[in-house]
Formats: C-alpha cells, sequence, structure tokens
C-alpha cells in the first residue's frame, strides 16, 4: 500500500493536491475536514459538537478524529492506498494512526510536507472563504487562531515522523501542478 500523510497549516494546498493525487494514483482521500464537515451538514450529534469547535478554529478532540478514521480503514481494506489529508493533526493522532496501520500490517510511506508562509495562508483561505461558505474561512480572527493551533499543536507532528525517516518538505508557492509535480516525483521514490 501507498499510505501518504499530506502535510502543512491551514490553506496550504492539501485538499487541493489529495484531488489530483488520487485521480492519477487511485488512492483513498481520507480529510477529516470533509469527514466532519460531512457529519454538520446531516446534522448528527457529533457534528454539531465539532461545528462549535471549528467554527471558532480550535481543533476536534482527538478521540472523535481517530474514530471516524479508524471506521473509513476498516470500509476500505481493498485500497490502493490512503491519503490522510489534515490528519493527523497531533501527536497523539499520529500515534493512533501508527497502531491502527500495524493493527493492519500497514505502515505510513511518507509524509508530505507544503511549506507557505502566514500572509499567503491568509489571502487564500479569505480568497476561499468568499464563495465557499465556510465560516472559518471568512474572519481573519479565525483564520489566525487556525494557524496559531497549527504551529502549537500539529507542527510537532512533523517531528513524529522525522524521527522515522519519513517526512519530504516542499515548497507549497507556485503554480498547482508544479506543486503536484513535486509531490508526484517523492511518490515515485517510494
Ligand atoms: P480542514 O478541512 O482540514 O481545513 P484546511 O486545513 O483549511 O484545508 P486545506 O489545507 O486542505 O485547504 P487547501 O490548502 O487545499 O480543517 C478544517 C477544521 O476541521 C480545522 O480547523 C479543525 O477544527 C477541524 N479538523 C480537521 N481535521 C482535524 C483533525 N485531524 N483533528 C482535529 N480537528 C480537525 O486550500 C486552501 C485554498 O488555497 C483553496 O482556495 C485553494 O484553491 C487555494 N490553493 C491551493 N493551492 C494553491 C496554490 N498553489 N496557489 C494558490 N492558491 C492555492
Amino acid at each position: 500500500m501507498l499510505n501518504l500523510v499530506l502535510f502543512g497549516p491551514p490553506g496550504a494546498g492539501k485538499g487541493t493536491q489529495s484531488q489530483k493525487l488520487i485521480e492519477k494514483h487511485g488512492l483513498i482521500h481520507l480529510s477529516t475536514g470533509d469527514l466532519l464537515r460531512g457529519e454538520i451538514s446531516q446534522g448528527t450529534e457529533l457534528g454539531l459538537e465539532a461545528k462549535k469547535l471549528m467554527d471558532e478554529g480550535t481543533l476536534v478532540p482527538d478521540e472523535v478524529v481517530i474514530g471516524m478514521i479508524s471506521n473509513k480503514l476498516d470500509a476500505n481494506k481493498d485500497a490502493k492506498g490512503f491519503i490522510f489529508d489534515g490528519f493527523p493533526r497531533t501527536v497523539a493522532q499520529a500515534e493512533a494512526l501508527d497502531g491502527l496501520l500495524d493493527s493492519k500490517g500497514e505502515s505510513i510511506s511518507r509524509m508530505v510536507a507544503l511549506e507557505v508562509g502566514d500572509d499567503e495562508l491568509e489571502n487564500r483561505l479569505l480568497l476561499r472563504g468568499k464563495d465557499s461558505g465556510r465560516p472559518d474561512d471568512a474572519n481573519p480572527e479565525v483564520i489566525r487562531k487556525r494557524i496559531k493551533e497549527y504551529n502549537d499543536k500539529t507542527a510537532p507532528v512533523a517531528g513524529f515522523y522525522k524521527k522515522q525517516d519519513k517526512f519530504k518538505s516542499i515548497n507549497g508557492i507556485g503554480s498547482i501542478e508544479q506543486i503536484f509535480g513535486a509531490i508526484d516525483k517523492i511518490i515515485k521514490t517510494y
């Protein structure tokens, strides 16, 4: 299996690149952001709980997202591999993911980090907020909170994969095609 973690701050291009990677490599896309937004639109209890946190730019509790990922792995036993987009976002989530994959005789192949500066992130998210309808993209204060959450809780996850010698970092500024080419080159070396 090819199991890729796409890593980076909010607005770095993880969702955008995931779409292209699943088309080319036939992988299953697991985006915890999309899964949570699905729960919100269905009005589930989990969705109602998550909405409040997401609207203010705070991470949802680890056990909630770990449970969602575990269900999706079980539901896709014959997959060629997975793209983890926006997960793991804490070291506890990374440890849990290793455990889930290990129990199936699998592991993470690579983490690819997209490097983008804070000003560009804020511009991209505000631009998307104009027509995405996402409350967390519309407000500069919430965007800054999301970037702070990333720096405080998510950035340390890179160290977790560096220790396993699985971490690769690329420039996330440039055309979507250029960035896709750089990620694809890393996949080919696997
Ligand atoms: P996510 O849905 O994961 O939100 P995101 O990080 O903002 O999206 P992404 O990074 O994929 O967007 P993209 O860059 O592709 O999370 C939302 C919330 O859910 C979190 O704040 C949290 O509350 C919760 N959550 C999710 N997962 C969680 C977890 N594991 N644990 C706890 N809580 C969790 O796109 C951004 C914009 O940039 C787009 O408009 C795109 O068109 C543009 N763009 C992309 N590439 C570009 C390029 N090269 N140049 C110019 N623009 C580009």
